[in-house]
Protein backbone atom coordinates (compact mmCIF):
# COMPACT_ATOMS: atom_id res chain seq x y z
CA UNK A 1 0.00 0.00 0.00
CA UNK A 2 0.98 3.41 -0.88
CA UNK A 3 1.04 6.14 1.53
CA UNK A 4 -0.65 9.23 0.26
CA UNK A 5 1.45 12.05 -0.60
CA UNK A 6 1.39 14.50 2.11
CA UNK A 7 4.25 17.48 1.62
CA UNK A 8 3.90 21.21 2.89
CA UNK A 9 1.45 22.30 0.94
CA UNK A 10 -0.73 19.37 1.02
CA UNK A 11 -4.29 20.10 3.02
CA UNK A 12 -5.87 17.07 3.87
CA UNK A 13 -9.91 17.00 4.72
CA UNK A 14 -10.84 13.48 6.38
CA UNK A 15 -14.17 11.98 7.04
CA UNK A 16 -14.22 9.32 9.70
CA UNK A 17 -17.40 7.03 10.11
CA UNK A 18 -18.36 4.09 12.62
CA UNK A 19 -15.84 1.68 11.04
CA UNK A 20 -12.78 3.60 12.66
CA UNK A 21 -13.97 3.09 16.20
CA UNK A 22 -14.86 -0.64 15.58
CA UNK A 23 -11.34 -1.61 16.62
CA UNK A 24 -11.89 0.05 19.72
CA UNK A 25 -15.09 -2.27 20.45
CA UNK A 26 -17.94 -0.45 19.15
CA UNK A 27 -20.59 -1.54 16.79
CA UNK A 28 -20.97 0.12 13.65
CA UNK A 29 -24.74 0.91 12.35
CA UNK A 30 -25.07 -1.50 9.30
CA UNK A 31 -24.39 -4.59 9.34
CA UNK A 32 -23.59 -7.33 11.94
CA UNK A 33 -27.12 -7.73 13.05
CA UNK A 34 -27.86 -4.03 14.46
CA UNK A 35 -26.58 -2.66 17.71
CA UNK A 36 -28.79 -2.97 20.56
CA UNK A 37 -30.51 -5.57 21.42
CA UNK A 38 -31.61 -5.84 17.58
CA UNK A 39 -32.61 -2.35 17.65
CA UNK A 40 -31.50 -0.49 14.37
CA UNK A 41 -30.19 2.91 14.88
CA UNK A 42 -32.20 4.04 12.00
CA UNK A 43 -35.58 3.50 15.02
CA UNK A 44 -34.54 4.63 17.58
CA UNK A 45 -32.23 7.76 15.63
CA UNK A 46 -35.03 10.08 14.86
CA UNK A 47 -36.83 13.13 16.53
CA UNK A 48 -40.58 10.89 15.96
CA UNK A 49 -38.62 8.25 18.10
CA UNK A 50 -38.00 10.62 20.93
CA UNK A 51 -41.87 11.89 20.80
CA UNK A 52 -43.47 8.11 20.80
CA UNK A 53 -41.12 6.67 23.57
CA UNK A 54 -38.10 9.23 25.05
CA UNK A 55 -37.07 6.14 27.84
CA UNK A 56 -36.62 3.96 25.02
CA UNK A 57 -34.23 6.07 23.00
CA UNK A 58 -32.10 6.85 26.39
CA UNK A 59 -31.81 3.23 26.74
CA UNK A 60 -30.32 3.22 23.27
CA UNK A 61 -28.07 6.19 24.14
CA UNK A 62 -27.30 5.20 27.75
CA UNK A 63 -25.82 1.60 26.60
CA UNK A 64 -23.77 3.92 23.99
CA UNK A 65 -22.29 6.25 26.57
CA UNK A 66 -21.44 3.07 28.61
CA UNK A 67 -19.43 1.48 25.57
CA UNK A 68 -18.09 4.08 24.18
CA UNK A 69 -16.89 5.39 28.11
CA UNK A 70 -15.51 1.99 28.47
CA UNK A 71 -13.56 2.20 25.27
CA UNK A 72 -9.86 3.57 23.89
CA UNK A 73 -8.91 5.10 20.73
CA UNK A 74 -7.33 2.49 18.74
CA UNK A 75 -4.18 3.41 16.30
CA UNK A 76 -6.09 4.59 13.60
CA UNK A 77 -7.34 7.67 16.06
CA UNK A 78 -4.00 7.87 17.44
CA UNK A 79 -2.32 7.74 13.26
CA UNK A 80 -5.06 10.50 13.00
CA UNK A 81 -4.10 12.44 15.59
CA UNK A 82 -0.50 12.92 15.09
CA UNK A 83 -0.87 13.60 11.14
CA UNK A 84 -3.03 16.93 12.53
CA UNK A 85 -0.13 17.91 15.09
CA UNK A 86 2.10 17.63 11.58
CA UNK A 87 -0.31 19.72 9.72
CA UNK A 88 -1.81 22.04 12.01
CA UNK A 89 -4.48 24.07 9.52
CA UNK A 90 -3.96 22.12 7.19
CA UNK A 91 -5.61 18.98 8.08
CA UNK A 92 -9.59 19.01 9.14
CA UNK A 93 -10.91 16.09 10.80
CA UNK A 94 -15.27 15.72 9.91
CA UNK A 95 -16.60 12.84 12.03
CA UNK A 96 -19.56 11.49 12.08
CA UNK A 97 -18.95 9.49 15.21
CA UNK A 98 -20.51 11.22 18.19
CA UNK A 99 -18.05 8.71 20.45
CA UNK A 100 -15.26 11.73 20.98
CA UNK A 101 -12.87 9.10 20.31
CA UNK A 102 -10.97 11.29 18.08
CA UNK A 103 -10.71 13.87 20.59
CA UNK A 104 -9.44 11.45 23.46
CA UNK A 105 -6.75 10.87 20.89
CA UNK A 106 -5.78 14.29 20.77
CA UNK A 107 -7.09 14.77 17.27
CA UNK A 108 -7.41 18.83 16.96
CA UNK A 109 -9.94 20.67 14.63
CA UNK A 110 -12.40 18.43 14.47
CA UNK A 111 -16.00 18.87 13.16
CA UNK A 112 -18.40 16.59 14.79
CA UNK A 113 -21.13 16.34 12.52
CA UNK A 114 -23.33 14.50 14.34
CA UNK A 115 -23.49 15.86 17.60
CA UNK A 116 -22.07 14.09 21.05
CA UNK A 117 -22.34 11.32 23.03
CA UNK A 118 -21.54 13.54 26.09
CA UNK A 119 -23.92 16.45 25.61
CA UNK A 120 -27.40 16.32 27.07
CA UNK A 121 -30.27 19.01 25.78
CA UNK A 122 -33.16 20.26 26.57
CA UNK A 123 -35.80 19.68 23.35
CA UNK A 124 -38.01 22.89 24.36
CA UNK A 125 -35.74 25.16 25.38
CA UNK A 126 -31.99 26.42 24.76
CA UNK A 127 -30.34 24.56 28.31
CA UNK A 128 -27.59 22.28 27.48
CA UNK A 129 -24.61 20.27 29.34
CA UNK A 130 -22.00 17.65 29.56
CA UNK A 131 -23.02 14.64 30.59
CA UNK A 132 -21.96 10.96 31.16
CA UNK A 133 -24.65 9.39 32.42
CA UNK A 134 -26.61 6.61 31.83
CA UNK A 135 -30.46 7.11 32.23
CA UNK A 136 -33.14 4.35 32.97
CA UNK A 137 -35.70 7.00 32.59
CA UNK A 138 -35.85 10.44 30.97
CA UNK A 139 -34.16 13.28 32.55
CA UNK A 140 -35.51 16.59 32.63
CA UNK A 141 -34.37 20.01 32.17
CA UNK A 142 -33.08 22.25 35.27
CA UNK A 143 -34.44 25.47 33.38
CA UNK A 144 -37.87 24.44 32.06
CA UNK A 145 -38.67 21.26 33.57
CA UNK A 146 -39.29 19.80 29.85
CA UNK A 147 -37.71 16.09 28.77
CA UNK A 148 -33.51 16.67 28.20
CA UNK A 149 -32.39 14.56 24.85
CA UNK A 150 -29.01 13.54 23.60
CA UNK A 151 -27.63 16.23 21.48
CA UNK A 152 -27.03 14.48 18.62
CA UNK A 153 -28.50 14.80 14.92
CA UNK A 154 -31.09 12.56 14.22
CA UNK A 155 -32.69 11.75 10.65
CA UNK A 156 -34.17 14.47 9.18
CA UNK A 157 -32.57 17.11 11.58
CA UNK A 158 -30.26 19.84 10.30
CA UNK A 159 -26.54 19.74 11.12
CA UNK A 160 -24.82 22.27 12.85
CA UNK A 161 -24.37 25.03 10.63
CA UNK A 162 -20.98 25.95 12.21
CA UNK A 163 -19.74 22.54 10.88
CA UNK A 164 -20.68 23.17 7.40
CA UNK A 165 -19.44 26.01 7.17
CA UNK A 166 -15.62 24.87 8.29
CA UNK A 167 -16.03 22.27 5.83
CA UNK A 168 -16.94 24.42 3.18
CA UNK A 169 -14.32 26.89 3.69
CA UNK A 170 -11.57 24.70 4.32
CA UNK A 171 -12.80 23.05 0.97
CA UNK A 172 -13.09 25.68 -0.94
CA UNK A 173 -9.29 27.28 0.07
CA UNK A 174 -7.53 28.20 -2.97
CA UNK A 175 -3.96 27.67 -1.57
CA UNK A 176 -2.13 24.06 -1.70
CA UNK A 177 -3.54 20.82 -2.96
CA UNK A 178 -6.90 19.10 -1.56
CA UNK A 179 -6.79 15.63 -0.85
CA UNK A 180 -9.78 13.70 1.01
CA UNK A 181 -10.19 10.58 2.94
CA UNK A 182 -13.20 8.60 4.20
CA UNK A 183 -12.55 6.15 6.84
CA UNK A 184 -15.04 3.88 7.71
CA UNK A 185 -17.87 4.73 6.43
CA UNK A 186 -20.66 3.03 4.33
CA UNK A 187 -21.73 6.05 2.42
CA UNK A 188 -25.35 6.20 3.03
CA UNK A 189 -26.02 8.92 5.40
CA UNK A 190 -25.84 11.96 3.55
CA UNK A 191 -24.55 14.90 3.79
CA UNK A 192 -21.25 13.02 4.70
CA UNK A 193 -21.78 10.71 1.59
CA UNK A 194 -21.64 13.54 -1.14
CA UNK A 195 -18.58 15.40 0.81
CA UNK A 196 -16.37 13.26 -1.87
CA UNK A 197 -17.49 14.66 -4.97
CA UNK A 198 -17.57 17.85 -3.49
CA UNK A 199 -14.34 17.62 -2.35
CA UNK A 200 -13.42 16.51 -6.22
CA UNK A 201 -15.32 19.31 -7.65
CA UNK A 202 -12.40 21.00 -5.77
CA UNK A 203 -9.74 19.87 -7.37
CA UNK A 204 -9.12 16.78 -4.61
CA UNK A 205 -8.00 13.15 -4.98
CA UNK A 206 -9.41 10.95 -2.86
CA UNK A 207 -9.13 7.69 -0.77
CA UNK A 208 -11.20 5.75 0.90
CA UNK A 209 -10.21 3.31 3.61
CA UNK A 210 -13.13 0.58 4.65
CA UNK A 211 -12.87 -3.13 5.76
CA UNK A 212 -14.40 -4.53 2.94
CA UNK A 213 -14.06 -1.70 -0.02
CA UNK A 214 -18.07 -1.72 0.32
CA UNK A 215 -19.60 1.49 0.54
CA UNK A 216 -22.57 3.02 -1.47
CA UNK A 217 -20.30 5.50 -3.09
CA UNK A 218 -17.22 3.68 -3.89
CA UNK A 219 -17.07 4.64 -7.30
CA UNK A 220 -16.74 8.15 -6.28
CA UNK A 221 -13.36 7.41 -5.20
CA UNK A 222 -9.77 7.30 -6.82
CA UNK A 223 -8.23 4.83 -4.62
CA UNK A 224 -9.84 2.25 -2.52
CA UNK A 225 -7.74 0.54 0.84
CA UNK A 226 -9.30 -2.51 2.03
CA UNK A 227 -8.42 -3.90 5.41
CA UNK A 228 -9.17 -2.74 9.41
CA UNK A 229 -8.60 1.42 9.60
CA UNK A 230 -6.17 0.18 13.31
CA UNK A 231 -3.70 -1.28 9.99
CA UNK A 232 -4.49 0.97 7.17
CA UNK A 233 -4.37 4.34 8.16
CA UNK A 234 -1.19 4.35 9.84
CA UNK A 235 -0.03 3.29 6.58
CA UNK A 236 -1.48 5.44 4.70
CA UNK A 237 -0.48 8.39 7.05
CA UNK A 238 2.95 7.23 6.29
CA UNK A 239 3.28 5.98 10.31
CA UNK A 240 3.82 2.48 9.83
C1 LIG B 1 -14.58 -0.72 8.94
C2 LIG B 1 -14.20 -1.46 10.04
C3 LIG B 1 -12.86 -1.38 10.38
C4 LIG B 1 -16.26 -1.79 9.80
N1 LIG B 1 -12.04 -0.63 9.65
N2 LIG B 1 -13.75 0.00 8.22
C5 LIG B 1 -29.85 13.30 0.23
C6 LIG B 1 -30.23 12.13 -0.41
C7 LIG B 1 -30.95 11.16 0.27
C8 LIG B 1 -31.36 11.35 1.60
C9 LIG B 1 -30.98 12.50 2.23
C10 LIG B 1 -30.25 13.45 1.54
N3 LIG B 1 -30.02 14.49 2.41
C11 LIG B 1 -30.58 14.20 3.60
C12 LIG B 1 -31.17 13.00 3.53
C13 LIG B 1 -31.90 12.34 4.66
C14 LIG B 1 -30.98 11.66 5.65
C15 LIG B 1 -30.23 10.53 4.95
O1 LIG B 1 -29.08 10.62 4.61
N4 LIG B 1 -30.89 9.41 4.76
C16 LIG B 1 -30.24 8.27 4.10
C17 LIG B 1 -30.24 7.07 5.05
C18 LIG B 1 -30.91 8.02 2.79
N5 LIG B 1 -30.04 12.61 6.25
C19 LIG B 1 -30.38 13.38 7.27
O2 LIG B 1 -31.51 13.35 7.73
C20 LIG B 1 -29.33 14.30 7.83
N6 LIG B 1 -29.85 15.60 7.98
C21 LIG B 1 -29.95 16.46 6.94
O3 LIG B 1 -29.51 16.19 5.83
O4 LIG B 1 -30.56 17.67 7.25
C22 LIG B 1 -31.05 18.44 6.18
C23 LIG B 1 -32.45 17.94 5.87
C24 LIG B 1 -33.41 17.97 6.86
C25 LIG B 1 -34.70 17.50 6.58
C26 LIG B 1 -34.97 16.95 5.32
C27 LIG B 1 -33.97 16.92 4.33
C28 LIG B 1 -32.70 17.43 4.63
C29 LIG B 1 -28.95 13.87 9.26
C30 LIG B 1 -28.33 12.54 9.30
C31 LIG B 1 -28.05 12.13 10.75
C32 LIG B 1 -27.55 10.71 10.85
N7 LIG B 1 -27.56 10.30 12.19
C33 LIG B 1 -27.03 8.98 12.54
C34 LIG B 1 -27.55 8.56 13.95
C35 LIG B 1 -27.22 9.54 15.00
C36 LIG B 1 -25.81 9.41 15.53
C37 LIG B 1 -25.68 8.32 16.56
O5 LIG B 1 -26.64 7.94 17.23
O6 LIG B 1 -24.56 7.84 16.69
O7 LIG B 1 -25.62 8.98 12.49
S1 LIG B 1 -27.46 7.69 11.41
C38 LIG B 1 -26.02 6.78 11.59
O8 LIG B 1 -25.41 6.67 10.27
C39 LIG B 1 -25.09 7.64 12.45
C40 LIG B 1 -23.82 7.59 11.64
O9 LIG B 1 -23.00 8.70 11.95
C41 LIG B 1 -24.29 7.55 10.22
C42 LIG B 1 -23.30 7.05 9.22
O10 LIG B 1 -22.95 5.72 9.47
P1 LIG B 1 -21.47 5.24 9.21
O11 LIG B 1 -20.54 5.95 10.08
O12 LIG B 1 -21.19 5.30 7.75
O13 LIG B 1 -21.52 3.76 9.76
P2 LIG B 1 -22.01 2.39 9.04
O14 LIG B 1 -22.25 1.40 10.11
O15 LIG B 1 -23.08 2.64 8.09
O16 LIG B 1 -20.74 1.95 8.18
C43 LIG B 1 -19.52 1.52 8.76
C44 LIG B 1 -18.53 1.21 7.68
O17 LIG B 1 -17.28 0.91 8.27
C45 LIG B 1 -18.92 0.00 6.80
O18 LIG B 1 -18.71 0.34 5.44
C46 LIG B 1 -17.97 -1.10 7.26
O19 LIG B 1 -17.57 -1.97 6.20
C47 LIG B 1 -16.78 -0.29 7.71
N8 LIG B 1 -16.00 -0.93 8.76
N9 LIG B 1 -15.37 -2.11 10.53
C48 LIG B 1 -12.56 0.04 8.56
N10 LIG B 1 -12.41 -2.09 11.43
ZN1 LIG C 1 -35.45 23.51 29.02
Amino acid sequence: MTAIPIDPTTRLLVLTGAGVSAESGLDTFRGNGGMWEGMRAQDVATPEAFGLDPAKVWRFYSARRKAALAAAPNAAHIALARAGERMGERMLLVTQNVDGLHERAGQRNVVRLHGSLWVTRCSRCTHSRHDIEAYEGVPLCAKCGSAERPDIVWFGEMLDPDGDEAIWRFMHQQSGDLKFLAIGTSGVVYPAAAYVEFAKANGAETWLANLEGGAANVRSFDHVVTGPAATTVPLLLGQA
